[in-house]
């Protein structure tokens, strides 16, 4: 049997990041995350470009442009969504999902989900680069991996 897998090796890659500036005190970290772990797995951040957009559902769009550019061999999407600082939570945290999901189906290059959704700020915290890691840095090596899986199929 062949078994195919993708290195964690960032060397070389080129990657979009999309970041919401909605809860900025949060995705701020989820930026230094997947900066911090495109560097530490061989990555130059001179090769990541950071796009910001008004909140998590404006992210999709723009990572699928970034992903349509042909410049990115993959986008990273990170924002936090807080059930409760949104009445309309269940909307943007539904629609930012299912956006990052075509525009990665539709472009073939990968984009990966680093939104938070959370039902609380603490909880936000705790995966923002506190005691239940950091989705921004998760997110990175999603991206990382898929890239290489792709090159080795
Ligand atoms: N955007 C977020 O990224 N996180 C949120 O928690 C949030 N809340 O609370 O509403 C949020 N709303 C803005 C939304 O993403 C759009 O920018 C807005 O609806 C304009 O299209």
């Amino acid at each position: 049997m062949k078994v195919v897998e993708g290195k964690l090796l960032a060397s070389g890659q080129r990657i979009g990041i999309v970041a919401a500036r909605f809860n900025d005190f949060i995705v701020s970290h989820l930026i230094s995350g997947a900066e911090d772990t495109f560097v530490r797995h061989g990555g130059n951040s001179d090769d990541l470009t950071l796009a910001f957009v008004p909140g998590a559902f404006e992210i999709p769009l723009m990572a699928q442009k970034m992903a349509e550019s042909g410049k990115f061999d993959a986008v990273v999407c990170l924002g936090a969504v807080i059930r409760g600082a949104t009445p309309h939570f269940d909307m943007v945290a539904n629609e930012s999902a299912k956006g990052i999901a075509t525009a990665s189906l539709k472009t073939g290059v990968p984009v990966t989900n680093g939104i938070l959704t959370t039902d609380s700020i603490e909880q936000a915290v705790e995966r923002a680069g506190t005691k239940a890691g950091n989705k921004g840095a998760d997110a990175m090596i999603t991206a990382i991996e898929m890239v290489n899986l792709s090159k080795s199929l």
